[in-house]
């Protein structure tokens, strides 16, 4: 097996800063890279130092360190500037990186997909461009962190040629748009609504959309689930599930790449096509970890994010993941519509956020005995496939069943309702 790249990360922490929290993440994005985290340092400072982001003396630790703990990598908590990175690289002799650039490496191993190479290609170059200028030492890096990818040896070619490189990419993403679009418009025609599932990375969205797959599709089950797992940026491209209601009305939910403090300007702007799909959902569920230690921050963090792409109103339901992990008396789990605890992995709740949503889009449903004639039998295939019924039984003039409806349409139905529940 290779040897991890060995990691050391640097961090200013400005006045009360939560920046020890930060170093956590930092961690677990380097883990996502597969490099070994060797070392912290942390300094306190009142202010990002313009030639050197950390002090002149502190730079000159680093490079002690590095030399000391044979490190390969050193990782800048925040975004450099071209110029800090060069004068860093001039007195530490490793491969200085900044957290930006270990994002953009994460999303170059997980873009499976040619619209998600194209998008991590884009935000590559646009970080590139700024830092190409007098910049002495990318054809040093070689290889690992922050040099993967499809745009890494595009990093030696002139601004010219990546400018081109650039607007070639996204007049391809352009067109990918265009099929994007049409997909939409058609779900639009359709009227099925869209419910997004939104949140930090590694809160489990992707685990909660392998659930509802799972309870709806029973041999194809497995062939329709996404990839999920313990690292951050599990997942890179929008996927679309179809998935049934209590009622039995229709909605498609989609899961997407993660949020995170911070998140790469290049990413947000690449990543456009992708994030804005969020836009046309007809409720986000905004999915939280509850044992996440820094609920607070990562909520609003995911909130701010929201507003910003989707820049209107859309109804949220906020969703706290994972309570299997917490002891039972610890919390207050009583679900509303607005506000459901669940754990997807255990399957448990599945039912209630079901329920609220499907309350939040169609409202009360009534369960009923209908009697539908045989002059009308299209009305009862009509509800067959699009609500909930059972307990068919047939007689010469046309068939009685149960089914739900939804309060607001009662009315179309009136003629044929025996029974109310
Ligand atoms: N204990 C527990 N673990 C869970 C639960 N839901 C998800 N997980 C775990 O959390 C980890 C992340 O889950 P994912 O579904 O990949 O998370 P995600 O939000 O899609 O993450 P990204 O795609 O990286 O943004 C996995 O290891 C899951 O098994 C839960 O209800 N309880
Ligand atoms: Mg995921």
């Amino acid at each position: 097996m290779e040897d991890k790249e060995r990691c050391l990360l640097v961090a200013v922490q400005l006045t009360e800063d939560e920046n020890e929290n930060d170093m956590e993440e930092l961690t677990e994005l380097v883990e996502a890279a597969e490099g070994e985290v060797i070392s912290t340092i942390i300094q306190n400072r009142h202010g990002i130092d313009n030639r050197y982001y950390v002090g002149q003396g502190k730079v000159e630790e680093i490079a002690l360190y590095v030399k000391e703990l044979e490190i390969d990598t050193v990782i800048f908590n925040d975004e450099l500037t071209g110029s800090q990175i060069r004068n860093i690289e001039e007195i530490v002799d490793a491969k200085v990186i900044d957290r930006t650039n270990l994002i953009l490496d994460i999303f170059a191993r997980r873009a499976f997909t040619k619209e998600g190479q194209l998008q991590v290609e884009l935000a590559q170059l646009k970080y590139s461009l700024p830092r190409l200028i007098g910049s002495r030492n990318f054809s040093r890096l070689g290889g690992g962190i922050g040099t993967r990818g499809p745009g890494e040896q595009k990093l030696e070619i002139d601004r010219r040629r990546i400018k081109e490189k650039i607007s070639d990419i996204q007049s391809q993403l352009q067109e990918l748009e265009k099929v994007r679009e049409t997909k939409r418009k058609k779900r639009l025609k359709d009227q099925v609504p869209i419910i997004s599932i939104v949140g930090y990375t590694n809160a489990g969205k992707s685990t909660l959309l392998n659930v509802l797959v799972e309870s709806q599709y029973k041999e194809e089950a497995e062939s329709k689930k996404v990839y999920a797992d313990n690292m951050l940026f599990a997942t890179l491209d929008t996927e679309l599930r179809s998935v049934k209601l209590p009622g039995g009305k229709k909605v498609i939910f989609s899961d997407t790449v993660g949020f995170i403090k911070k998140l790469p300007t290049q990413i947000v702007e690449a990543f456009k096509g992708t994030l804005e799909e969020i836009k046309y959902a007809d409720i986000i569920i905004h999915l939280i970890d509850i044992n996440d230690e820094n609920l607070r921050l990562h909520k609003e963090t995911t909130t701010d994010l929201i507003e910003k792409i989707t820049g209107r109103e859309i109804p949220v339901i906020t969703v706290y993941n994972k309570i299997d992990k917490i002891s039972g008396d610890n919390i207050r789990t009583i679900s509303t519509n607005d506000i459901v605890y669940i754990s997807a992995k255990n399957k448990f709740n599945i039912d209630k956020l079901l329920e609220a949503i499907d309350y939040k889009l169609n409202g009360n449903k009534i369960k009923c005995v209908l009697r539908i004639p045989n002059s009308d039998l299209k009305t009862y295939y009509y509800l067959y496939e699009n609500r909930n019924t059972s307990n068919e039984k047939y007689d010469e003039n046309g068939i009685i069943f149960d089914a739900v409806l939804y309060e607001n349409e009662r009315n179309n139905y009136e003629k044929y309702i025996e029974v109310i529940y």
